[in-house]
């Protein structure tokens, strides 16, 4: 069964009057999941003049009012977590469970920003003048174009047009191209809900029509997830024209296992850490560091249950491991491990003679031990791949989980208090997990990087505002002369 894909622009769905555009089953590349032409470049600016033309009434709505029309998005999103989790289990391949959960955890967004009504509006400060009170009060910023990626193809917009919409501003969104109809779902949630029209628009369509948005001269914030590459020269052209940014991109989140952890924990949450997803979180183990003592035996441990993990079909009971998004995927990560091995790299499990489904972009699930700095050390690869160096104490282990050039999030197995403050005054990430996995992320609380995996605010939480408004700093006296 495919969809047939529309755009919604202005309050319409619309099909495209673009290049013809095919969303596949990763695990079945000859099944397609959706198709129909993806939008126009005119199509696009259509889609910026909707949301410039909503603006003044979307953001003189009431937050309250909003904010009930952002928790009957939530409802709708809810009552089709099954349905939606099964469509995205099969347009991005991440397994069923995976799938509902991130669906539920987009309505759980919806919900947390749409109370933004009850918390507070800003900020009142003393004033050294008799008479008078200092306010700092927010605005939107305008029209925001959202750019999003596929690897998690309704939390992550979710949780960039929630903070928007809430706080008044209206939206242009660019979706991955890999992932259109998960991004129809959560439009057709907003337009069920009784989104005004031209409040949020989608287009749908290749990276040219982010770069539309981008130099688009009615576009009045940008919030970008995605590859650091692309992200970026985004933030670049954004800031050339003074535009303000929110980019969340690479990450290379190390696990640190010391001596004195509990083995069975560190054990579970780096396997989940690693491979759920099949790796393609930002937020994904794939370093790990393990202390000298407990090395042997806790890699033995880790390499017999990596290779008894389940990769197949997302949607069969039972699978661990769902495919990577597409062949080009594969093949880069595949190479990346080639490399390594006939590098200096000491494979462990998995790795690319290891026997996979044959239709399918399926990677299995590896585990290398790297010596010295390497590409796999240093570089995303975006998949199911675990790079391993050892330590010979606690401050050798914090040393190499902190030579990156990212600082996203890490987790650090330690029973010790001490050096579990060690870690946490030591680890430059924007995200620590001590003593669970280093994915994971939770709405009312702010997400992002440190080092050059973010570039301005943060998001989620009360964070999001900051991004999303911005401040007038209000100097208010009485009208008449004080005697
Ligand atoms: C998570 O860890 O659950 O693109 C969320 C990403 C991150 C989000 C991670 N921006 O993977």
């Amino acid at each position: 069964m495919s969809t047939t894909l529309q755009n919604y622009i202005g309050g319409i769905w619309l099909d495209g009057d673009g290049a013809p555009l095919e969303s596949r089953n990763p695990s079945r590349p000859d099944e397609l999941v959706a198709s129909g032409p993806q939008a126009s470049e005119d199509q696009t600016r259509d889609a910026v003049a909707a949301a410039r033309a909503a603006s003044p009434a979307w953001a003189g709505t009431p937050l309250a009012e909003r904010g009930a029309i952002l928790l009957r998005a939530a409802s709708v999103i809810e009552s089709r977590a099954e349905a939606w989790g099964a469509e995205l289990a099969r347009e991005e391949g991440k397994t069923l469970p995976e799938g509902k959960g991130e669906v539920l955890r987009a309505a759980q967004v919806f919900r947390y920003q749409a109370a933004e009504a009850e918390r507070d509006a800003g900020a009142v400060f003393h004033s050294p003048r008799a008479g008078e009170q200092i306010l700092v009060t927010r605005k939107p910023l305008g029209v925001v174009a959202v750019v999003t990626p596929f690897n998690f193809p309704i939390a992550i917009p979710a949780w960039k047009i929630a903070p928007a919409l809430i706080h008044g501003n209206t939206v242009v969104w660019k979706p991955a191209s890999t992932v259109p109809l998960l991004a129809m779902r959560l439009a057709q949630a907003l337009d069920e809900a009784g989104l005004p029209a031209g409040v949020l628009n989608l287009v749908l369509g290749s990276g040219s029509l982010g770069d539309v948005l981008v130099d688009h001269p009615d576009v009045d914030g940008l919030s970008f997830t995605g590859s650091t590459g692309v992200g970026r020269t985004l933030a670049g052209r954004s800031a050339a024209r003074g535009v303000p940014v929110q980019a969340e991109m690479g990450g290379k989140n190390a696990a640190i296992v010391l001596a004195d952890a509990d083995l069975d924990l560190a054990l579970e949450q780096v396997l989940l850490g690693a491979f759920r997803s099949s790796g393609q979180k930002c937020t994904a183990t794939s370093r790990l560091i393990v202390e000298d003592a407990i090395a042997d035996d806790f890699l033995a441990r880790l390499t017999a249950r990596v290779a008894a993990l389940r990769v197949g079909d997302p949607l069969e009971a039972g699978t661990d491991l769902g495919p990577v998004i597409t062949a080009q995927a594969r093949n880069a990560i595949l190479k990346s491990v080639d490399d390594a091995i006939t590098g200096s790299a000491r494979l462990l499990a998995g790795g690319p003679e290891a026997a996979v489904p044959a239709e399918g972009h399926f990677v299995a699930p590896t585990v290398l031990e790297v010596f010295g700095d390497s590409v796999l050390w240093r570089d995303e690869l975006f998949g199911p791949v675990l790079a391993v160096r050892r330590a010979s104490d606690p401050a050798e282990a914090f040393k190499l989980a902190d030579d990156s050039e990212f600082g996203l999030s890490a987790a650090l197995f330690t029973q010790d208090l001490t050096l579990a403050l060690e870690g946490l005054e030591t680890l430059d990430v924007g995200v620590l997990h001590v003593n669970s996995e280093s994915a994971g992320a939770d709405p009312h609380v702010p997400f992002g990087g440190a080092k050059k995996s973010g570039y301005g605010p943060k998001e989620q939480g009360q964070a999001a505002r900051e991004f999303f408004t911005h401040t007038t700093t209000v100097y208010l006296r009485g009208g008449r002369a004080r005697p």
